[in-house]
């Protein structure tokens, strides 16, 4: 079936092209391409999809083989569409057929040059380099342990020799990758100039309602409002390292030993909460990871309950399809992508997760995050085929986010995981475990995509990638790694979104859109109090309003989306910043004759 399309597809092309040549082609020829690209993605994108599900849970060589095939058909069409949407650029046609064809030519993550073979040759390569970082394992203790395990004993060791081992295998794992992403940075490159951009990554940049330089000017801007905050964060954390491990694991005057932090990426800290806490006064902190346990919460309980979140707002229930087609825990006896993921496998309503849940705050956390993408992507599948999407990709990744700041203490007390509520002698700690997450993050989602800027714009080569990474990775987060890098190394393909080819920057964009849609909802439900304190949860105005958002998909730019449920029109991080005031005073006054920063 897919080869007939895709005959069938290069065949119309033909056809299409002497009259393209002749003359500038009618707004009534691009209606009708659009409405044949939309008529084609509806089948493919399902096909694609269904395949690409298979593959992420059952790896093997055959579903390998399939994704490769798929990837390759889906890559070469779209930049036919690409091009042909070009051909449109001096016709007058309506706002919504433009916006299509802009999204033709500008949202192919991976384009392959139109030579015979590239496309195939570029999606052997993704499909290697995922499966790649899903497969691999490490000795450690006489164990071998799997990815997913990994990242686990990053979080629960403190034995910094044991932390160091664990780290440095993961890398291990990597090198295997780096001539594979190599040529794929020179086939995807190659695709984005036949498209006209200057490299991928002004491609990947341009995708935002405005001028890609002036994008990339804006998440600089974004991060010079809450450099402070971070930087007072990543100094109070280094004292209190150095505390419990000494001066020479610790030195102060160094960027912090990135497996300390709690986290295979050093991303988020949430797990060395304990040693970094602020004075709680006469209130229990409350510790999310032993209350779930203690509560008997199963991977199913968790998906329910941040089910039940959306549900309060007015959302309507899951299809029972989703229960009975996810993978909410790691299946047993076979390879699977455990990095968590949300699905629409048919772009209307069978939608999934695909977990490798724990029983843990993290995962609880995630789980919101995952089944924000999946709400969303129900509340616009009425939308045209192009439009089923978000105006901006920190959307998708915002959704869910806005809905654990409203997992507050009085939240937990509704749903009956708590018996009392901490007084605000309790507010610091609370702020302290959410900056851990929401702050600690901040310069890593932003340098992510800053690298590979930089690898795509030949800024750095292979030679130079390792060295690049951690130039960046000291220059934003302020740490380094645990021992030198050997030559071969390629530590940034230890992080699952570069062999897996997702970008990065929209996680920086969703860290500061969460506390811009959050603050939106708490405005609208009039809430007065401190800002961490508010929770939306069971407000269906609020539901409302942002279903009206939701709904809009991809179909308008998302400046008009962002000011439809804040009423702003620009991407701002002092929602955040009003977020963690309390805990800004309380670092300031803490590392008050410290030596911060690196
Ligand atoms: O990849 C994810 C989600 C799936 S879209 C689990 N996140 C980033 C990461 O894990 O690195 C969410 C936070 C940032
Ligand atoms: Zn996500």
């Amino acid at each position: 079936m897919t080869r007939t399309l895709a005959a069938t597809l290069l065949l119309s092309t033909a056809l299409c092209l002497p009259a393209a040549a002749a003359a500038k082609p009618s707004a009534r020829e691009a209606k009708a391409f659009i409405a044949e690209v939309e008529e084609n993605y509806e089948q493919l994108w399902e096909e694609a999809a269904r395949i690409a599900w298979l593959k992420a849970t059952y790896i093997n060589f055959d579903s390998n083989w399939l994704e490769a095939k798929i990837n390759a058909e889906l890559t070469e069409i779209a930049v036919e569409y690409a091009n042909r949407a070009k051909d449109f650029d001096d016709t007058r046609v309506s706002d919504d057929v433009r916006r299509k064809l802009n999204i033709l030519k500008q949202s192919i993550t991976l384009p392959a040059p139109t030579r015979d073979g590239a496309a195939s040759e570029l999606a052997a390569i993704t499909s290697r380099l995922d499966s790649a970082y899903s497969t691999g394992k490490i000795d450690f203790e006489d164990e071998v342990v799997p990815q997913n395990q990994t990242e686990i004993l990053m979080r629960q060791l403190r034995d910094p020799a044991k932390l160091e081992e664990v780290w440095t295998k993961w890398r291990g794992n990597s090198v295997q990758m780096k001539q594979d992403y190599v040529d794929m940075v020179e086939i995807a490159n190659a695709g984005a100039k036949e498209l006209g951009y200057d490299d991928l990554g002004q491609m990947w940049r341009s995708n935002y309602d405005m001028d890609p330089d002036a994008f990339a000017e804006e998440t600089d801007r974004l991060w010079g409002q809450v450099e402070p905050l971070y930087t007072n964060l990543q100094c109070h954390v280094k004292y209190r390292l150095n505390e419990e491990y000494g001066d020479e694991v610790v030195p102060l005057d160094q960027p912090i030993r990135a497996d300390l932090l709690g986290n295979m990426w050093a991303q988020s800290w949430g797990s060395i909460y304990d040693l970094v806490a602020p004075p709680t006064g006469d209130s229990e902190s409350i510790n999310l990871d032993e209350i779930l346990v203690a509560a008997d919460y199963t991977p199913l309980k968790i998906t329910q309950t941040a089910e039940s979140f959306f549900t309060s707002l007015g959302f309507d229930p899951l299809p029972d399809t989703f229960y009975e087609r996810s993978q909410i825990t790691k299946p047993e006896g076979r390879e699977v992508v455990c990095h968590a993921s949300a699905w629409n496998l048919d772009n209307v309503d069978d939608i999934r997760i695909k977990m490798c849940t724990e029983v843990n705050a993290d995962d609880f956390r995630t789980m919101h995050h995952e089944l924000g993408h999946n709400f969303y992507q129900r509340a616009y599948n009425k939308q045209p085929m192009l439009f089923r999407g978000d105006p901006n990709d920190g959307f998708h990744e915002a959704i869910g986010d806005m809905i654990t700041l409203s997992i507050t203490p009085e939240y937990l007390q509704q749903i009956g995981l708590v018996d009392e509520v901490p007084s605000a002698d309790g507010d610091l700690a609370l702020l302290m475990n959410e900056a851990l997450e929401g702050v600690a993050f901040l310069p890593f989602g932003l340098l992510v995509d800053k690298w590979r800027w930089q690898v795509f714009s030949g800024e750095l080569t292979p030679e130079t990638y390792n060295d690049g990474w951690w130039a960046l990775r000291e220059q934003y987060q302020g740490i380094r790694p645990p021992n030198e890098r050997p030559a071969d190394a390629f530590d940034p393909g230890a992080k699952y979104h570069i062999p897996g080819n997702t970008p990065y920057m929209r996680y920086f964009l969703a860290r500061v859109l969460q506390y811009q849609f959050y603050k939106a909802a708490c405005d609208q439900i009039g809430w007065e109090g401190p800002l961490h304190r508010c929770s939306f949860y069971g407000a269906e105005e609020v539901g409302e309003k942002f279903n009206a958002m939701l709904e809009k998909g991809n179909s308008q730019p998302w400046q008009d989306s962002l000011e439809l449920f804040t009423g702003t029109r620009e991407m701002d991080a002092s929602a955040l910043v009003e977020y963690y005031r309390p805990l800004m005073e309380w670092l300031e006054a803490e590392n008050e004759g410290r030596q911060c920063g690196w």
